[in-house]
């Protein structure tokens, strides 16, 4: 059967309390890129010039489910509304792909899925920051750095089947034993770019096997500022548009959601990011359209990897 994928937008960014805001504007800019792509579908077929073939695409299999209603003074409310909007697409067969927004969204678009499931859950979490806070006075429980810390401790979500990929620089030495504490995997950036991506699949689909559901969220800072100038805050050293882009197209099969977070139109160029995140997410459902994961990614080492 085919997946069917659904855009909804969180135009939210009042958890934003460190970085840069401006990620509200990101759910239409997205929208708006996103257009250039869905145009080239001809009668249920596109032509995937990364792979030189034509493949099937059902432009009905990706629908717009338009934007969360966001309550800008409150934050509670506005996770709480996506939660159950992420829940009730999920519950009707739909693979959500959430489009925030800052990311205290990464929590409602894992814990959505969770509450439309049965099992256990794996979050692969893109990002240079390991948003692992507990909570501190300035940003509270919530914020834009808490949300995989409140994601792990969903009932179902087993943090021994998760992993977060292209983190980055420096952080707490308490944030470290919390880690290993709870069995949770790092892919440093610095490992993606020395081992490659086929080498960092093999990990991914290493600590997510024998999940019952894997969702795949991404903080568009999990690429290097070269490649994606407007985020909510700008770390050194990250991935290119290329690994992340072939991660995503072999993850999109299996994955049972996507969030994308802090693209930020105010600290963007010429719409740089956002188009880049455009072509992410439509990477990821021509892929997930297909069902089976290319036997070759680009940029790989290893080469074939199933
Ligand atoms: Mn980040």
């Amino acid at each position: 059967m085919v997946k069917r994928l659904a855009f909804l937008g969180v135009p939210f960014d009042g958890a934003a309390t460190l970085g840069w805001p401006g990620s509200r504007y990101a759910p239409d800019e997205v929208r708006r890129n996103l257009a250039w792509m869905r145009m080239r579908v001809e009668d249920g077929r596109i032509y995937w010039i990364d792979r030189d073939e034509v493949v099937p695409f059902d432009p009905d299999s990706f629908e717009d489910a338009g934007d969360v209603a966001v309550v800008p003074h409150d934050l509670m409310a506005t996770l709480a509304a996506t939660r159950s909007r992420v829940t009730e697409l999920a519950a009707a067969g739909w693979v959500p792909i959430v489009v925030g927004g800052d990311d205290s969204i990464l929590f409602p678009a894992v814990a959505g899925v969770h509450d439309a499931v049965e099992g256990t859950v794996a979050v692969v979490h893109f990002d240079a920051h390991l948003d692992l806070t507990d909570g501190n006075p300035a940003q509270g429980t919530h914020s834009q750095s808490s949300g995989m810390r409140r994601a792990l401790e969903l009932e179902r979500v087993d943090p021994r089947r998760c992993v977060q990929v292209g983190t980055r620089n420096f952080n707490f030495p308490s944030s470290k034993a919390f880690i290993d504490s709870i069995g949770l995997t790092e892919i440093p950036a610095a490992r993606v770019l020395s081992d490659g991506v086929a080498a960092s699949l093999e990990t991914i689909d290493a600590v997510t096997a024998g999940a019952d559901h894997v969702l795949v969220s991404v903080d568009i800072d999990v690429l290097d500022p070269a490649f994606a100038p407007g985020v909510g805050w700008q770390e050194p050293g990250g991935l290119s548009s290329r690994q992340l882009l072939d991660l995503l197209v072999a993850l999109a099969p299996t994955a049972g959601g996507l969030a994308v977070n802090e693209v930020n139109p105010m600290t963007d160029h010429r719409s740089q990011t956002s188009i880049l995140a455009a072509n992410l997410i439509f990477q990821f459902a021509v892929a997930a359209g297909i069902g089976s994961r290319p036997a070759n990614p680009s940029g790989s080492r290893a080469g074939d990897r199933r």
